[in-house]
């Protein structure tokens, strides 16, 4: 018996793999197989036709009903079950800083058959404090309306408007009447109201072998939002696609799929495809010359389907819309849920992140090395491996932080277990690692082996904590270890258990240096409907999965980040990389982009990845280094080095089947060009980690597109070659064989420096400049002072105490600013204000150091500044003096980079020595 079980889990894995050697289309529902998208986008403009009406003021919302004005005709038997549809209930709600918040949901006085579903633990609490309790609304008519428009203020000259027949919600700007964005404009609302079945009501759906049977029945939303003053939209991640995102339907465009946001783990993605992937964020930013930048946030964990429609779309309806106002349409579908929506009213891109993160809440502050580079592999053997790679690191200079554990490294695939055979001192290891300052990451998945033996499942089972599946029994699905059942993380008791077993005396060999990584959290189940969960499982509370389906993955990674912080008293930062996301995953770690392939184009789709991630509050994201998937080769991978160095999380990650590929495995000459990527990385670390405090505190990303810092220049709009880190640096990938020269553009009218020759370029141009294999262009912009440490040291625990170089390209008049903000890089002492943040200010020759740190701040350093560099700065200078000590130092010229073989040299004042935590001035002399 035991042998045919074995041979069924072989034939299982042979076939699942054998024939996958690419993206199977097949495997995927597509709209046309997803009958909630097909009606949806089949519907004409001008389908809905509710009316607001009895708007009222309540609890400081406004609240209205939404009814069919001849229901009653068309169904008068009110108690017949058939009596459809009801009015639903509209509240709407204004908070500080240009955020409306909408809602429409059945109405609990007509007893819908079940409560629908609305995403708990996503917004954050102080999210509440900042509504603006409405106290009143103005009645008016909008020209050539029928009905009347209830006006509520909501931000300094704009307002928000209920339009009463047809139904429609938009926001304006009081003043000239321009509206900035608006929902259900051309009428494509939809609600599928809950009923209870009749006879002859087919409800469940069939895709392959599998079969939902859709209890509940339809219950799909639909609408559409228009975004005025746009030139284009951006935003919605998880999809391999450029970062505008292109119309998916309209007149001249080719007929293609809309945005597909449903987790999933997709076997070798493509690189260009609106396909949903791990993780769903249902946010859109629109941008343009005109009104700037808007937002729009769907709060909905069901699967969600988007178009973007392209001009002339709606060429049959008779709506009329302002004529001067250019505006891009888009049609969200969702599977379930309500409608809980956003309006930001920007008008700067940074407004908008800022006031998603104000719903959402800001990334989490990670720990110094986690900012550094993390090297992975699918699987690093044995202890006996780790220690190699480890010294490997040290023998050729590299420095690096993380050494990362995949699934092989635990018993039979049991996670909190290790595989004693290769690891039997675990404990020994991370301590040796930790003594050269290194940590270690294991994998914990989801998916937990149905293992009598095995003491998460004893438990997980005993106490009735897994998801269930239709009939209520645990779901049992396959995956890694064979029949596998899913913790129900939805519920908070749940959670907590689950954040329990990451006590050091609960996982067993685990150290204070060890951190986790969270993966096929969508989640991944591989005899699944297209490979997840079934959408009519159950979970806590009696939802379905399919009205949580996107969140699934966002409570594991919180529950395991809860788990990290309790198992340290709270006191240390957690690190914890997840696969899979959801609106607010940014509160609980670090994302990357899953199993990309060794390919040009996957590292040109990462950056706009990446930065899609950071606009949509993910400012800590990365892609694996080299491809997950197939042997890059050396040019392709050093590249990959140079371009991920400057992208925010920072890891090579290879598939078990791929030639081991560490950066001293491809000749000296190779070896020295990862090296000096991963240094470069290391020597701006202080800028970054001054940026993720930055994005900690208001949302504004760390990797930026060049629109969000230029948002008049339009030539950035559609530029997802190059990318800003911070304000300060301009980087353009190369994603070519053999390049030897770059087109970049360099916007606006600043002067920029080109980080390898100190060479500098007029902005608001296009530039060709030359590339070698060395690196790729990086530019520095006048009017900026960037912190680094360019001292080579092997791992952030040892760059501690290290000096600081200050580079100052100064603008036209001669100034330029910048920051540095430091801390203890682990603990949240930083809360209570133990931190440095210092302002550095260049003028008129005379560089200040100014305190943004409160007076009171306990953290401490000793660490000095050693070397100013100054870019663009004419006058000849020969000294300095530095107030107040009154010591005279030298100005004379020094080298630019720490990268080896850069001659290049620029003016320096040498050793002024002055700590960073003091005030002080230095003037050229
Ligand atoms: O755990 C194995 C891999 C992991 O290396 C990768 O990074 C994940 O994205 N995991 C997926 C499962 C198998 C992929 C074929």
């Amino acid at each position: 018996m035991k042998s045919i079980v074995v041979l069924h889990h072989l034939l299982f894995f042979f076939l699942l793999f054998s024939h996958v050697s690419s993206w199977k289309k097949e495997e995927f529902r597509n709209c046309n197989q997803t009958p909630f998208c097909k009606r949806a986008r089949s519907r004409k403009p001008q389908h809905c036709n509710l009316i607001a009406t009895d708007v009222t003021i309540n609890d400081g919302d406004l609240v209205a009903k939404l009814i069919t004005p001849n229901r009653f005709e068309q169904n008068p038997d009110q108690n017949s079950t058939d009596f459809q549809p009801n009015p639903l209930i509209l509240s709407l709600s204004v908070y500080q800083d240009g955020i409306l918040r909408f809602k429409i949901d059945e109405d609990p006085v007509y007893n819908p058959p079940k409560k629908r579903f609305q995403v708990p633990d996503v917004v954050v609490p102080e999210f509440e404090s900042k509504k603006l309790w409405l106290q009143r609304y103005t009645k008016g008519v909008i020209d050539g309306d029928s009905g009347e428009s209830f006006f509520v203020y909501l931000f300094d000259g704009y307002e928000a408007v209920v339009r009463s027949d047809p139904f429609e919600v938009f926001v304006r700007e009081q003043s000239s009447g321009k509206r900035v964005v608006s929902f259900n404009t051309h009428g494509l609302f939809d609600f599928e109201q809950l009923r209870v079945k009749k006879e002859g009501d087919e409800w469940e759906e069939r895709f392959r072998t599998h079969t939902d049977s859709r209890p509940f029945g339809p219950q799909s939303i639909s609408f559409d939002v228009s975004f005025y003053g746009a030139d284009f939209v951006y935003g919605i991640p998880e999809h391999a696609t450029s970062l505008v995102l292109k119309p998916t339907k309209g007149p001249g465009v080719e007929e293609s799929e809309p945005y597909r946001l449903f987790n999933l783990d997709v076997f070798e993605y493509l690189h260009k495809s609106p396909f949903g992937l791990y993780g769903s964020i249902p946010f859109m930013l629109s941008h343009g010359k005109s009104h700037g930048t808007s937002g729009f946030f769907w709060l909905n964990a069901a699967e969600m389907q988007i178009d973007v429609l392209g001009t002339g779309w709606d060429a049959e309806s008779s709506i009329v819309l302002p004529s001067d106002q250019k505006r891009i349409d888009t049609l969200w579908m969702s599977e379930a849920g309500i409608v809980d929506a956003f309006f930001f009213i920007g008008p700067k891109p940074k407004d908008v992140v800022k006031q998603y993160a104000s719903v959402t809440g800001t990334s989490a502050m990670p720990q110094l090395f986690a900012t550094g580079y993390h090297q992975c592999r699918w699987n690093y053997r044995d202890e006996e491996d780790v220690k190699n790679v480890d010294s490997k690191f040290d023998e050729h200079d590299i420095p690096y932080d993380v050494l990362w554990l995949d699934i092989e490294h635990t018993d039979g695939k049991r996670y909190f277990t290790w595989d004693r055979a290769l690891f039997p001192h675990p404990e020994e290891m991370q301590k040796d690692l930790f003594s050269r300052g290194r940590r270690m990451v294991t994998i914990v998945d989801p998916h937990i082996k149905r293992d009598d033996n095995y003491h998460i499942h004893k438990e997980a089972s005993k106490n009735g904590y897994y998801v269930k599946d239709a009939s209520g029994k645990d779901f049992d699905g396959w995956c890694w270890p064979g029949s596998s059942s899913y913790i129900d993380m939805v519920n908070p008791e749940i959670r907590s258990w689950w954040a329990d077993k990451f006590a050091y005396s609960e996982y067993v060999g685990s150290t204070p240096s060890l951190y986790i990584w969270n993966d096929m959290n969508e989640p991944s189940v591989f005899n699944g409907p297209e490979v997840t969960m079934p959408r009519d499982a159950l979970h806590y509370g009696n939802v379905e999965h399919r009205e949580l389906h996107n969140a699934y993955g966002y409570y594991f990674h919180m529950a395991t980040s809860e788990g990290l912080l309790k198992r340290e008293g709270g006191k240390d930062r957690p690190f914890v990389l997840s696969r899979a996301f959801f609106p607010g995953t940014q509160r609980y770690g670090t994302v990357w982009t899953g199993d990309n392939i060794a390919e040009w184009e996957h590292l040109r789709v990462s950056v706009p990845m990446i930065l899609t991630l950071g606009l949509t509050g993910i400012t800590f994201s990365g892609a694996d280094v080299g491809g997950f998937f197939g042997n890059p080769d050396t040019e392709l991978l050093v590249r990959w080095y140079q371009v991920a160095a400057y992208l925010p999380f920072f890891r090579g990650h290879a598939h078990h089947d791929t030639k081991r590929r560490e950066p001293w495995l491809f000749g000296e000459r190779n070896t020295e060009l990862m090296r000096d990527a991963i240094r470069v990385r290391y020597t701006y670390l202080p800028y970054f980690y001054t940026l993720f405090r930055e994005a900690n505190v208001t949302g504004v990303p760390v990797a930026r597109p060049l629109w969000m810092e230029f948002p008049s220049d339009e030539a950035t709009f559609n530029n997802d070659e190059a990318f800003m880190v911070g304000t300060g640096l301009l980087v353009q990938g190369v994603y070519t064989q053999r390049a030897r020269d770059a087109t970049v553009y360099l916007p606006s009218d600043h002067t920029w420096y080109d980080l390898r020759s100190g060479t500098a370029y007029k902005g608001g141009k296009t530039q060709k400049v030359e590339v070698t294999d060395a690196d790729i262009p990086v530019f520095q912009r006048s009017g900026t002072i960037i912190p680094r440490k360019d001292r080579f040291r092997r791992s952030t625990v040892q760059m501690e105490n290290d000096p600081y170089t200050l580079v100052i390209a100064v603008d036209g008049s001669g100034s330029a600013e910048g920051e540095l903000y430091t801390d203890d890089g682990k603990s949240y002492e930083f809360k209570e204000g133990a931190y440095i943040h210092r302002r550095f200010i260049f003028s008129n020759g005379k560089l200040t150091s100014v305190n943004l740190a409160p007076s009171t701040s306990k953290f401490e350093s000793d660490c000095t500044i050693e070397r100013i560099i100054l870019l663009g700065h004419t006058t000849k200078s020969k000294t300095a003096r530095i107030e107040p000590s009154n010591q005279v130092t030298d100005i004379e010229l020094g080298p630019l980079q720490i990268r080896s073989g850069v001659r290049s040299t620029v003016l320096t004042i040498r050793k002024p020595n002055v700590r960073v935590s003091d005030d002080w001035t230095i003037k050229l002399l």
